[in-house]
C-alpha cells in the first residue's frame, strides 16, 4: 500500500554537536548565540526539560538553567549531516521531497510501515548517529503530525480510523496552514480545538482564512491532497541584495556573489534540485538593470559551482559602474539523481 512518511531529525542542530562532542550528551545544552542578547536556535532534550526551546532568549534560558552549554551555531556541519541522512533516506523512497534541513517527506510502498519505519530510524541512528522519528499516514498533513508525536527517537502511525480521534481534541495551531497569528485570533473567540472549528461551517471558515479556507476545512477532515513533490514546481531560484551603500569595488560585489551562492545552495539542497542555466543581475545607481546567463553542460547546486559561474559572469559585465544591487538566479532546474548525491 501507498504510504506517506515525514521525517524529521531529533534535535537537529543540538544531535550534530553531540556528534562531535560526546561530552554534551545527557547535558543540558543548546545551540545558538552566545551571548546573553543572543537566542538559541536550538536545544537537546536535556535542555527541554527546564523549559527551554528554539527562539528563547540565551539570558532567559540560563535563568532557567544555570548549567546550561551553549554551543555556537555552525551551519556548514549541519548541512553535510542533512546530507548524510537524508541521501540514505531517500534510497527508499518512491518519491521524495526535502522541506527542511532537517525534514522531508517520502512515498513508498510497503506492506508493514511500522516495521519499515524502525528499520531507517535504526540504520541512520547507526551510520549517521543522528536521531529521527518518523510519521506515517496517507497525507503531508497527518505525517507531519505524526512524526512529532512520540518525539524523540518516536514512530507514529495515524491510520484513517484514527483521524476521528485525533483531529478534535488536536489544538488549532496545530493544524496545517493555522499559523501563530491566525491561532491568536482564534482563541480570542473561544476557538482552541479542532473539535470548535469542526462546528463551524465551511463558508465561516473562507471569511476567517480567506483563500486558506478551503484547504483548511478539508485539512481538520483529515483531507490533504497536496502531493510529495521532488522538485516543488519551481521554475527558477533567485536571490538578490541591494546595498546599503552603491559600490564599484569588484571585491564587494564578489563578496556578496559568495553570501548569495552561500543561500542558494541552501534552498538547492532543500529542494533537492540542480539547475544548468546561471544568470546574474546588476542594478546600477541610474536603476539600469544587466543581466548575463549561461547555460552549462552540466547542473550544479553547490554554492562553490554557483558563486564561480557568477563571477565569470560578473567579470563579463560589470564595467567599473556604480551598482546599487547584485543578484543571482538559476534556472533549467531538475530534480537530483541519487548517483549524485552518493559521491559527495
Ligand atoms: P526543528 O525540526 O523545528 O527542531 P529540532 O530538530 O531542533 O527539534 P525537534 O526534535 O523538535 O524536531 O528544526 C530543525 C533545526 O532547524 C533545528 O535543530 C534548528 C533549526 N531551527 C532554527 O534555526 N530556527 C528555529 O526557529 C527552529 C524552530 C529551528
Ligand atoms: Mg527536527
Amino acid at each position: 500500500m501507498k504510504y506517506i512518511l515525514h521525517i524529521d531529525c531529533d534535535a537537529f542542530y543540538a544531535s550534530c554537536e553531540e556528534i562531535r562532542n560526546p561530552k554534551l550528551k545527557k547535558k543540558p545544552m543548546a545551540v545558538g548565540g552566545l551571548t546573553n542578547k543572543s537566542i538559541i536556535t536550538t536545544a537537546n532534550y536535556e535542555a527541554r526539560k527546564f523549559g527551554i526551546h528554539s527562539a528563547m532568549p540565551v539570558f532567559m534560558a540560563r535563568d532557567l538553567c544555570p548549567n546550561l552549554i551553549l554551543v555556537k551555531v555552525n551551519h556548514p556541519y549541519y548541512k553535510d549531516k542533512s546530507i548524510e541522512v537524508f541521501s540514505l533516506v531517500r534510497q527508499y523512497a518512491r518519491v521524495f521531497e526535502q522541506v527542511s534541513i532537517d525534514e522531508a517527506y517520502i512515498e513508498v510502498d510497503l506492506e508493514n510501515p511500522l516495521d519499515f519505519a524502525k528499520n531507517l530510524q535504526e540504520e541512520i541512528l547507526t551510520k549517521t548517529h543522528i536521531p529521527i522519528s518518523i510519521g506515517i499516514s496517507y497525507n503531508k498533513f497527518l505525517a507531519k503530525l505524526a512524526s512529532d508525536w512520540n518525539k524523540p527517537y518516536g514512530i507514529k502511525y495515524i491510520g484513517k480510523d484514527d483521524v476521528g480521534d485525533i483531529l478534535p481534541n488536536l489544538p488549532v495551531g496545530k493544524v496545517h496552514g493555522i499559523g501563530r497569528r491566525a491561532t491568536e485570533k482564534l482563541n480570542r473567540i473561544g476557538i482552541y480545538k479542532v473539535a470548535d472549528l469542526l462546528k463551524l461551517d465551511k463558508i465561516f471558515l473562507e471569511e476567517l482564512f480567506g483563500k486558506g479556507g478551503d484547504y483548511i476545512y478539508g485539512v481538520i477532515g483529515g483531507i490533504d491532497e497536496r502531493p510529495v513533490n521532488p522538485t516543488r514546481d519551481r521554475k527558477s531560484i533567485g536571490k538578490e541584495r541591494t546595498f546599503s551603500k552603491n559600490t564599484n569595488e569588484v571585491e564587494i560585489l564578489k563578496k556578496y556573489l559568495r553570501k548569495i551562492s552561500d543561500l542558494i545552495e541552501i534552498e538547492m539542497i532543500k529542494k533537492d534540485i540542480q539547475a544548468k542555466t546561471v544568470s546574474i543581475k546588476l542594478k546600477d545607481e541610474n536603476f539600469r538593470n544587466q543581466t548575463r546567463s549561461l547555460t552549462l553542460q552540466e547542473p550544479i547546486y553547490l554554492a562553490n559551482d554557483i558563486y564561480d559561474e557568477a563571477v565569470n559572469l560578473l567579470n563579463e559585465v560589470f564595467k567599473g559602474e556604480y551598482i546599487r544591487l547584485i543578484g543571482i538566479s538559476l534556472s533549467s532546474l531538475s530534480a537530483r539523481d541519487m548517483n549524485q548525491l552518493s559521491f559527495l
